[in-house]
């Protein structure tokens, strides 16, 4: 695969994001490359995954449902009522359009850093963890735990992270979307 300009990404990352999102976004990265290192995944495709995995995180919700509707994005109803939850889903659209990132696995990696989904690959699940751990990320439960697990266990981490993802939510009572559902099912199966 062609190797990304990483600086040229984030140059526009810096850009399109919100500072505090931009901090996220470079913590994400850094923690992802270090992840690669340690399961020996190709490093600038976590850097990269990284860096865009929220890309369209600060538009409007209305823009992100009308991007969809455009594209023949399906939404589903969880994400109707929930639309921030398909910043995952156009970030992944943008990253091939704007960015013009044709690598499937950053592509997947993208689509799936919300929900996760069975199946996952090294990479998808190096930034699932990364976006749970890095070091802006401070309210989390288990967070020192889960931490050490990423560089011990990355499917014992991505358990981990999935059940206590689901616990929270359950106790604000916010709807589940069927893939974070799904996902846990097939990690917990998996044990
Ligand atoms: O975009 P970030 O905040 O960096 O992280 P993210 O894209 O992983 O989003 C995290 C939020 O998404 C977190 O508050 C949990 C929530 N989430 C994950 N799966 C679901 C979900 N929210 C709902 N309502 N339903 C889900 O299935
Ligand atoms: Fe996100
Ligand atoms: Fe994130």
């Amino acid at each position: 695969m062609k190797t990304v300009d990483i600086k040229k990404i984030r140059k526009k990352m810096e850009k399109t994001l919100d500072p505090k999102r931009f901090e996220h976004t470079l913590g994400v990265a850094y923690t992802a490359a270090a992840l690669a290192m340690c399961y020996e995944v190709d490093i600038n495709k976590a850097q990269t995954a990284g860096l865009l995995h929220d890309c369209a995180k600060c538009m409007s919700n209305e823009k992100k449902l009308l991007i969809c509707e455009k594209h023949h994005i399906p939404v589903n109803d969880v994400e109707k009522k929930n639309p921030f939850l398909l910043h995952a889903k156009v970030g992944s659209y943008l990253a091939m359009k704007q960015f013009c990132i044709h690598d499937q696995d950053i592509i997947n990696a993208i689509l799936n850093h919300t929900t996760g989904r069975p199946g996952m690959s090294q990479l998808e699940k190096i930034i699932y963890i990364a976006d749970y751990i890095e070091p802006g990320r401070k309210q989390a439960p288990n967070l020192t735990q889960v931490r050490r697990m990423a560089f011990q266990d990355l499917d014992k981490a991505l358990l981990q992270i999935l059940g206590d993802t689901l616990k929270y939510l359950n106790s604000i009572d916010s709807p589940i979307d069927p893939m974070t559902q799904k996902t846990y099912e097939f990690y917990q199966g998996k044990e």
